[in-house]
């Protein structure tokens, strides 16, 4: 590959004669030359710029002696580059595409205030080459040089035979799927009272791959949001999902990205949302063959707006929601009746109700819970009943089911009965249904025995299950 760097300080990318890059071009992998930009210009003081049309600050680089240093080197066509902090953030790909184009790549460092503008208008009006403007970051920098040896770094660094290993390439942050890089380690195994996470030394690969995989994700939520909201829904793995849920990011069904959600405690104003969303995913709970009528009468009876505003009003219930598009919650759109959209259409423009749980408290610290069956089975006291946990049937296996039962066991621990704390949440989940039990087990619920529930005249076998808050 032909790289030309054009600058009016040349021994500024002495660097490139080092390290990896110097060895690249010395084994004729690149092809790369440094111009200084005062030779074309034919004045005794080899003038480069001259002040700003309209006035302003600083100086501007002159098109005229831009065009004689650029026209030789650009004659068989190629990529001009301009390093400029009011360039498009350079990227990965963006390498990647110069890595692999053919022709020359010429860069063209500005000092000043820049070049005049004319030079990119006129080279970005020949068909034979690409002109790229690009930024390293928002932060001014005082010329060209720096961007020009992390373009030319960047760039060369993926041409084949430069890096031994290619796979080094394809693991770092940014190549993949746009998540970060994990963290990493090496001997000796404690330094200064810190230790290697002991995954990455236990000899299970699978173990060890599934951490960096949560690390990598937990980075970039914590450090580059924005790069979450991009990535592929269809590349995402059900452990994924999870580790995401957790930082507050699901994907609804059939979604591109995942979409930010946020758990709260419910206000009046969601009475008429939640009853909908209650209604809407009642159902989906009941096990296979539950008549319609029964499902309807349960639903006319129990899941009202009423009904819905009275948990939310009552100092013995917890009722969270989990809101999906919040990201831009700020913005005032709030929630309330009719925000509840059930089609996964994954738009985020206002929150929706994805979810919500419904934890009951002892009405006292000593009370025992209400059923005979739970309560020969649930020992500890004060005991709290998550009483139901629904989920939107767009975010059904999302990872949102994971998050709202955290949220609810979390606000749970925090609660206190009589000034006792509460020791123990329990719930009752239909005996055949394993998706769920396992979801439980999961949040730290263990079965503890059965139990009976009534929907209409049907009565199903349940599992009462614990989860310990001490
Ligand atoms: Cl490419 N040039 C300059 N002068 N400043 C910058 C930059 C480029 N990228 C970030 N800051």
């Amino acid at each position: 590959m032909r790289i030309d760097v054009v600058t009016i300080f040349p021994d500024y990318l002495a660097p490139l004669d080092l390290s990896l890059i110097g060895k690249a071009r010395r084994d004729g992998l690149v092809d790369l030359a440094v111009h200084d930009l005062r030779d074309v210009t034919t004045d005794r003081h080899r003038t480069v710029d001259d002040t700003p049309a309209g006035g302003g600050a600083g100086m501007v680089m002159r098109a005229d002696v831009w065009g004689e240093a650029l026209d030789p080197l650009l004659a068989v066509g190629g990529v001009l580059a301009i390093p400029a902090p009011a360039g498009e953030p350079l990227t990965q790909a963006t390498l990647d595409s110069l890595a692999t184009g053919d022709g020359p790549l010429v860069v063209a460092c500005g000092r000043y205030e820049g070049i005049d503008a004319r030079v990119a208008e006129h080279y970005r009006g020949r068909d034979d080459v690409r002109v790229l403007e690009y930024s390293l970051g928002d932060y001014v920098l005082n010329g060209g040089e720096v961007a020009a040896l992390a373009l030319v770094e960047g760039v060369v660094r993926l041409l084949p035979g430069v890096v031994g290993n290619p796979d080094s390439l394809a693991e770092e942050s940014h190549a993949g799927d746009g998540t970060l890089e994990y963290p990493v380690y090496t001997r000796p195994t404690e330094w200064r009272g810190l230790e290697i996470p002991p995954v990455l030394t236990s000899g299970d690969h699978g173990a060890a791959a599934a951490w960096r995989r949560e690390r990598s994700l937990e980075r970039t939520a914590a450090r580059r949001p924005d790069l979450l909201d991009a990535l592929d829904a269809g590349a995402l793995t059900k452990a994924d999902r999870r580790t995401l849920a957790r930082l507050g990011r699901v994907v609804p069904d059939g979604a591109p990205s995942p979409v930010p959600v946020t758990v709260r405690d419910a206000g009046p104003d969601d009475a008429e949302a939640l009853a909908a969303l209650a209604a809407a995913t009642f159902a989906l709970a009941c096990p296979p063959g539950t008549a319609e009528e029964d499902i309807a009468a349960f639903v006319a009876e129990h899941l009202t707006a009423e009904r819905m505003a009275a948990h939310i009003a009552s100092p013995t219930a917890i009722l969270q929601v989990a809101e999906v598009g919040t990201g831009r919650a700020e913005d005032g759109t709030g929630t309330g009746a009719g925000s509840v959209r059930g089609a996964a259409d994954g738009a985020t423009a206002r929150p929706e109700l994805a979810g919500y749980t419904l934890t009951h408290l002892p009405g006292s610290a000593d009370a025992v819970p209400y059923a005979d069956d739970v309560a020969a089975v649930v020992i500890a006291r004060p005991a709290a009943e998550l009483s139901k946990i629904y989920i939107a049937r767009a975010y059904l296996g999302s990872g949102l089911g994971r998050l709202l039962l955290d949220s609810a066991v979390a606000a749970t621990a925090t609660s206190e009965v009589d000034g006792e704390p509460v020791r123990a949440l329990w719930l009752g989940t239909n005996a055949r249904n394993r998706r769920a039990r396992k979801a439980y087990e999961r949040a730290g619920f263990v079965v503890v025995g059965p139990r009976r529930f009534r929907v209409g005249d049907q009565v199903h076998d349940d599992v009462v299950m614990v989860r310990d808050l001490t």
